[in-house]
């Protein structure tokens, strides 16, 4: 096995030498300080905090931005962080993800100047810690029914509804939230502490348990115009973000499986029945080869759609395809994991349940496989089936 892990068709070959290191550094870290306690909080249900500083360290934050102190990486490099985090677990990709793609990305890609200096280094040197709130009560697939307005009230506006669901609500020093105004959908910052403005933790969760999701209240909050994202102009920018994140999720779901995969393959080896190892059985040897193979496929859609970003040629597409194959595949392949494993493989002495039930949270957000089938079953055949007429 290469230093980076399963490669059966040798992708270590395709990757530059800072890609490697950017991949290995993380992997480090994340075998030294993660996997020994990732257990206890994935049990306690608690996201590290502590942490946080020393991913700002490692050049996690803000990893592929130019300038605020951003590492400036490609999207294979920033691929390859997401395999290796989520190696370790979901809820810890999750907090990447969503700081590096639905708030630093916003922030830099529509906020003004101000909001730039006054946010981007404070969020890479993980001094301050953001939320995307999108997703609504009554609007998840369908964003674009979202009932929260922003109304304008003369200096600013007022905010009025709620969020559901969301990564790092109750962490958040900053929130962007996407409301809809006279002007169609738009981004704003909403700071933590504005009056009307609260935070809930989502409670008794079975998946991504080592990931803080709440949801936020939004009761006549009032903010300055300085608080809209200026560059929002509907739901496109909000769906440009998403892009951001499901191409992270689509790397991040072959570390889930890579570590399914490999703790299957170790337990297949040793584990004896009927007087030879597991592994010795041709149905055993089927399972960890489907799952083999369909790991080395999803390596190779991320890489090529890595690529294809870097060239500007990746398109929405692209992304809805990569993320719904490796997300259901890494699902897949961690329930067959789960059963080679047998009953041992019901415990958090191995990762293997862990990534399985973190897997159903990440096969469900940011597009369900029926969305994202849809979405690209629209590009082929340029008709849209997302409603049905009653
Ligand atoms: P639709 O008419 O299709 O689109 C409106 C405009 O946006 C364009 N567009 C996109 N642009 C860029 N990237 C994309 N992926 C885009 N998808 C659509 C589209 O061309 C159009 O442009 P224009 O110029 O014509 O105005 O809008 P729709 O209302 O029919 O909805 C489309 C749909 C269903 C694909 C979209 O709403 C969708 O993706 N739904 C899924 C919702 C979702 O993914 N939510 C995620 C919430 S965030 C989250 O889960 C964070 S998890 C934490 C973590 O990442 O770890
Ligand atoms: P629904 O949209 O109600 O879907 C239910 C089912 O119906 C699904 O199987 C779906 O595929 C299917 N369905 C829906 N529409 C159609 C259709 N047209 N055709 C066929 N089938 C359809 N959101 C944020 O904004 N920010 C976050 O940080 C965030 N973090 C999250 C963290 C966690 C742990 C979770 C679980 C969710 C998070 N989300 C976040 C929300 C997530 O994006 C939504 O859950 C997701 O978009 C699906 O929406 P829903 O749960 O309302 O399901």
């Amino acid at each position: 096995m290469a230093s980076g892990g399963t490669d059966y068709w040798l992708c270590e070959e395709l990757l530059s030498i800072e890609e490697r290191e950017a991949r290995d550094r993380v992997r480090a870290w994340v075998e030294a300080r993660y996997l020994p306690r990732a257990a206890d909080c994935f049990e306690d249900g608690v996201f590290p905090v502590d942490l946080i500083p020393e991913m700002a360290d490692l050049g996690l934050l803000g990893m592929k931005l130019h300038g605020y102190g951003g590492a400036g990486a490609n999207s294979v490099a920033y691929g390859l962080a997401n395999q290796e985090l989520e190696r370790g677990d979901s809820g810890l990709r999750s907090f990447i993800s969503v700081m590096n793609a639905l708030v630093i990305h916003p922030i830099a890609a529509f906020g003004s100047e101000e909001q730039k200096d006054r946010w981007l280094p404070a969020l890479v040197k993980g001094e301050a810690i953001g939320c995307f709130g999108m997703t609504e009560p009554m609007a998840g697939s369908d964003p674009g029914s979202m009932r929260t307005t922003a109304v304008r009230d003369g200096t600013g506006y007022e905010i009025n509804g709620r969020k559901m669901w969301i990564t790092n609500g109750d962490l958040a020093h900053v929130a962007v939230i996407w409301a809809r105004t006279g002007e169609g959908i738009r981004g704003f910052l909403v700071e933590k502490g504005t009056p009307g403005f609260s935070a809930h933790p989502i409670r008794r969760k079975f998946s991504l348990r080592a990931s803080v999701t709440s949801a936020l209240v939004l009761d006549r909050v009032r903010i300055p115009e300085s608080s809209l994202l200026p560059g929002t102009t509907g739901l496109k920018s909000a769906l440009l973000c998403l892009n951001e994140a499901r191409y992270g999720i689509a790397w991040g779901t072959v570390g889930a499986a890579m570590a399914c995969y490999e703790a299957a393959l170790d337990h297949a080896g040793s584990r004896v029945q009927f007087g030879a190892p597991i592994g010795a059985t041709q149905l055993v040897q089927g399972k960890l080869v489907k799952m083999l193979t369909e790991i080395t496929k999803a390596q190779l859609l991320c890489l090529r759609l890595g690529r294809l970003k870097d060239q500007g040629k990746a398109r929405p597409e692209h992304i809805s395809m990569a993320k719904m194959n490796n997300s259901s595949e890494a699902l897949k392949i961690a329930r067959a994991a789960r059963d080679i494993l047998g009953a041992s493989g019901i415990t958090l002495a191995h990762s293997v349940i862990r990534h399985m039930l973190n897997l159903e949270t990440v096969n469900t957000y940011e597009g369900t496989q029926d969305i994202h089938t849809l979405a690209i079953g629209r590009d082929i055949t340029g008709l849209g089936a997302f409603s049905c007429q009653l």
